[in-house]
């Protein structure tokens, strides 16, 4: 898109910018991410992204979601006398005409937030206390957001973590074998199979409600912390998946991508080995904000999650290859093959840990 259609689009907000430049920024697999830098040079900087909405489906309703929650824990840093109220939460902006996006001629959906300044995400956390306190930190946003009443909220992608509804999802991609990548890969389709009457049981205490539904981020990447540059943490970001789910889910999904040493879709299995000393950080950071709002079976179950996490996310990418890479972004053909592999992988090693995983837990 051109500079000159760029500045369109942010002109549609209601906010006045003097746009220096716009530039791609991030590297998420479903959105699409700009930076947009303005004058003069200590001036706020922003954020344009296209959201993506073949996958959230109902952007205005995630939009509401989002203003929901950002507003909520607003007013909770306003009431504590917080200062800088605008580091530690998300500010959306609203387009001229009210609305939380503007639309391009495509039909795109666009939202424009502001970019955090002297801020960064981490790719890859090397050392224990960054895992401690990103622990804390999506453990403290899970309790901003425990006292809002859930039925506000939609769901942005329905079943999204819903193990029994993702595993028919891949039984159907299966069945389809729509690009026809189902006879080379049985090996790892069954290891799929064989774990899901065990992987699905989070669901089905969500359904028999002997889980709680809470309010919970639903994309914990270590990616959506923002640090600041003396390594404290700002705010939660990437709120596109802010729902109701469960809090094993957000625990699962940070150390299937911290607790492993290598990247999620990194080629060489023998790389890919569990790292303790992180999980171990990450545990007890999240349970010192998390215990006390926490029932004993989510306390028990954290471990599982991460099980449970990695076995979803490897039938998740294993199901889009299978579709034809129809969901997730890839760098090359058998991207997402690669990742299903990685993943798997990394739920045997996790296998091999659960004592000491378990044991961690119960130390608190
Ligand atoms: P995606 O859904 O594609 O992961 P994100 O919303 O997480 O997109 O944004 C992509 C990257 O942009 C983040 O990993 C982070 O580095 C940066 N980013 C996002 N929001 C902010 C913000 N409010 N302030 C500063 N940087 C941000
Ligand atoms: C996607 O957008 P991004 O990269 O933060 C995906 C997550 C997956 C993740 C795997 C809406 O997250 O659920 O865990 O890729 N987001 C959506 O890397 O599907
Ligand atoms: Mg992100």
């Amino acid at each position: 898109m051109s500079n000159s259609l760029f500045s369109e689009l942010v002109n549609k907000f209601d906010i006045n910018l003097n746009i220096n430049e716009i530039k791609a920024f991030g590297n998420g697999h479903i959105n699409d991410t700009y930076l947009v830098r303005t004058l003069p040079e200590e001036a706020p900087n922003y954020i344009l992204q296209r959201k993506n909405h073949k996958i959230f489906k109902d952007v205005e309703g995630m939009m509401n979601n989002i203003v929901i929650a950002t507003s909520h824990i607003r007013n909770q840093l306003v009431a504590a006398g917080e200062t800088e109220v605008d580091r530690k939460v998300m500010t959306y902006y609203p387009a001229k005409d009210g609305k939380m996006f503007v639309n391009d001629d495509e039909g795109n959906f666009w939202t424009l937030f502001l970019f955090i300044s002297d801020s960064q995400g981490v790719e890859n956390i090397q050392k224990p206390e960054q895992a401690y306190s990103a622990a804390r930190a999506f453990g403290h946003f899970q309790f901003q957001l425990s006292d809002l009443p859930g039925e506000q909220l939609i769901e942005t992608i329905p079943n999204f973590h819903n193990g029994i509804s993702r595993f028919n999802d891949f039984k159907t991609a299966i069945a389809n074998d729509a690009a026809g990548r189902v006879s080379d890969n049985q090996l790892l389709i069954n290891k799929i199979i064989e774990r899901s009457e065990n992987m699905t049981s989070i669901q089905k205490w969500l359904n028999d409600k002997i889980l709680p539904l809470r309010i919970t981020h639903n994309d914990t990447k270590i990616n959506n912390v923002l640090f600041d540059k003396d390594g404290n943490t700002l705010c939660i970001i990437d709120l596109d998946t802010v729902m109701p789910g469960s809090a094993l889910y957000d625990f699962g999904d940070a150390i299937r991508t911290i607790g492993n040493k290598a990247p999620e879709d990194e080629p060489d299995l023998k790389k890919i080995i569990f790292n303790q000393e992180i999980y171990e950080a990450f545990a007890k950071g999240y349970l010192s904000e998390a215990k006390t709002f926490l029932t004993p079976l989510e306390i028990e179950s954290l471990p599982f999650s991460c099980r449970y996490m990695a076995w979803e996310q490897a039938m998740r990418f294993l199901a889009d290859y299978l579709n034809g890479d129809t969901y997730y972004k890839t760098d090359y053909p058998g991207h997402n093959l690669v990742r299903a592999l990685a993943q798997i992988r990394y739920l045997e090693v996790l296998e091999e840990n659960r004592e000491v995983m378990e044991a961690i837990v119960k130390e608190g």
